[in-house]
């Protein structure tokens, strides 16, 4: 099941959800028509404490169904909910309102017994006052769990969402080595603006589709782009995460220094990227290929390749020629977009090597209908 926390319903806090529980079931009894004043009262009395109930448990129950199960959640959303909110609290916060809906009928089905068994008014009046204060002593106990899903909501929205099947692409570097630029150069259609829980800084997700099989890249600012040193308990929980997810890291260097970080310094941190990240494939790309002084060689050859490719509708798969730099790095220039389309293809190759068993891909000699 592919959970968008963006659709989950918004959580009604204590005196939201009590307004609202009192208001319909004052609406419940006033619809009540009979001409036995007993009668009357005792139908009304009940479906005030019924529909109370109701409209609590509903939102409860409803709630406990709406947010995903952690057991049957990809590991790469149970280590971000994880690192975000706790999924200890999680469960727990959820659990109490299981329980609170199972009170609340409790109560309402006992002082039904009630408001029906004696054939005076004023006892029914009591009995459903009694009610009433009973599922609003329910209320206030459940208030914190209430509050924390509330907000564990706003938090766990702003989560990039990753398609844990399909093949992700984890573009790191230090900050402004031009990773962002790197995705939306490669992306098509709208791309996806969002940011870690835990921090300010934009991240932007992008995807592209190749062969019907759409890869996703994902940007990490503030996650891989500093010494280990500096990161805390939930940023290694996140890092931890993106291993789950991901099928290729790609590693940018400007060699320009142009982002603020001395190259020796990238160098450093890309050793820690391949420590923290060690069972995912590793590419490591000079990014920025048209600050590099000299230009590289084969700075024309490349675009001039590219662009027949396009210009032929990107026809195949063919060998486009790979932008290097004089150190015998990948090399690519977002801004002026050359070397971009060899690295797609070469993104494409390097992913298939490293998900041998790829569950989108079908066996040799086996054909879709529909192609
Ligand atoms: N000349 C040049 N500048 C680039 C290139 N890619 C990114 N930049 C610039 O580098 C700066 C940082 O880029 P950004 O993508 O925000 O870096 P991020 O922090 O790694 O996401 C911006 O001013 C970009 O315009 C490139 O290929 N060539
Ligand atoms: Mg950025």
């Amino acid at each position: 099941m592919k959970v968008s926390w963006r659709t989950l319903s918004t959580v009604l806090l204590e005196e939201e959800l009590l307004d609202k529980a009192f208001s319909r079931a004052k609406k419940a009894a006033d619809r009540v028509d009979d001409p036995d004043r007993t009668f009357r009262v005792r139908k009304q009395m009940t479906r005030m404490v019924q529909t109370a109930a109701d409209i609590i448990s509903t939102q409860c129950i409803d709630l406990v169904n709406a947010w995903p199960s952690l057991d049957h959640s990809p590991l790469f959303d149970v280590a971000m909910i994880d690192a975000c909110v706790g999924c200890d609290e999680y469960r727990k916060n959820l659990a109490t309102l299981q329980w609170a809906a199972n009170q609340v009928q409790r109560i309402a089905g006992q002082n039904a017994k009630k408001i029906i068994r004696t054939g005076r008014v004023e006892l029914m009046h009591d009995a459903r006052r009694e009610a009433y204060g009973r599922i609003s002593s329910i209320m206030r106990q459940i208030s914190p769990a209430l509050d924390w899903l509330s907000d564990a909501r706003e938090t766990l929205k702003r989560l990039p969402k990753i398609d844990p099947v399909l093949p992700c692409v984890v573009v790191c570097g230090a900050p402004n080595v031009g990773k962002s630029a790197f995705i939306s150069a490669l992306s098509t259609g709208n791309m996806e603006v969002n940011h870690y829980p835990f921090t300010t800084k934009q991240i932007h997700v992008g995807h592209f589709m190749h062969r019907r099989l759409q890869y996703q890249l994902v940007d990490t600012p503030g996650l891989l782009d500093r010494p280990m040193e500096q990161r805390n308990y939930i940023e290694m929980q996140a890092i931890a995460a993106l291993e789950h997810v991901g099928s290729l890291v790609l590693f940018l260097v400007d060699e320009s220094e142009s982002c603020g970080t001395p190259y020796e310094e990238q160098l450093h941190l890309l050793e820690e990227v391949e420590t923290l990240l060690p069972e995912t494939e590793l590419m490591v790309v000079t990014s920025k290929a048209d600050l590099l002084t000299p230009q590289p060689e084969m700075w024309d050859e490349v675009k001039a390749a590219e662009e027949d490719w396009n210009a032929n509708g990107q026809e195949g798969e063919p060998a486009l020629p790979l932008l290097m730099d004089p150190k015998g790095r990948v090399t690519m220039s977002a801004t002026e977009f050359v070397g971009m389309d060899a690295m797609r293809l070469e993104i494409v190759r390097r992913v298939k090597e490293a998900r041998p068993n790829d569950p989108m891909v079908l066996p040799e000699g086996w054909h879709r209908s529909d192609q």
